[in-house]
């Protein structure tokens, strides 16, 4: 089994992306699955080209997209994605899109089809706090999940695939007050369990993971 990781470049004015770090941190092999590594430009379009090309390169059986969420405190597995960009901030290209569909007439969503509840489940069981997330916002990260999930939809039908958002590293919350961070060791340390989940759950498991709001 392969599975294709990739990680986003720094963006919105930070020296480091934890995405990219952490993707890079990560074992060659993990649950006996070859692990291709990929960092990708916080650039909307261009990110999904390169994903795209990567995914013929490669062949990979999953693929799990890797970004930073400042201000959240865990691991979030992210359950489905929008066909929309709307950019509070420019990407690293200038492009500030607004209320742009993704791709015109494509699905208002997909759903991931990685055991997400599995994998959240797992990354807790290592002490690693996680969560399930309903939205990965409307920036390149839900846009290349997005494209992502468009691509396994019209293409690439045997692929599975999701969307995992991380934390800020200690060193980007320096001069941030009351923001939440985790250290970048634990960060690779979910995503490791993260992928293992993803390579032994065919089906996904029943867990209460659900938000009232
Ligand atoms: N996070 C951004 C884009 C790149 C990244 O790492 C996001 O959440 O949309």
């Amino acid at each position: 089994m392969k599975v294709l990781i990739t990680g986003f470049d720094p963006f919105g004015g930070e020296k480091i992306n934890p995405s990219f770090e952490a993707v890079r941190r990560l074992e060659d092999v993990i649950a006996g699955a070859e692990i291709v590594k990929l960092e990708i430009p916080t650039v909307f379009n261009k990110s999904i080209m390169e994903l795209e090309k990567a995914i013929i390169k490669e062949n990979p059986d999953i693929v799990i997209c890797v970004g930073q969420a400042g201000g959240r405190f865990d691991l979030t597995i992210e359950r489905v994605s929008i066909n929309v960009d709307d950019a509070r901030i420019p990407d690293n290209e200038g492009n500030q899109f607004i209320d742009k569909a993704i791709f015109e007439g494509g699905e208002n969503a997909y759903f991931s089809n990685l055991p997400i509840k599995a994998m959240v489940e797992e990354i807790r069981k290592g002490g690693i706090p996680a969560s399930l997330s309903n939205s990965a916002g409307t920036f390149v990260c839900n846009h290349i999940m997005y494209g992502l999930l468009h691509l396994i939809h019209t293409k690439y039908p045997a692929v599975r695939g999701t969307f995992i958002h991380v934390p800020f590293i200690p060193a980007q919350v320096m001069s941030k007050a009351n923001t939440p961070y985790m250290e970048l060791e634990k960060i690779t340390q979910g995503l490791t369990l993260a992928i293992k989940a993803a390579v032994e759950n065919k089906e996904d498991i029943k867990a209460v993971l659900g938000t009232i709001c």
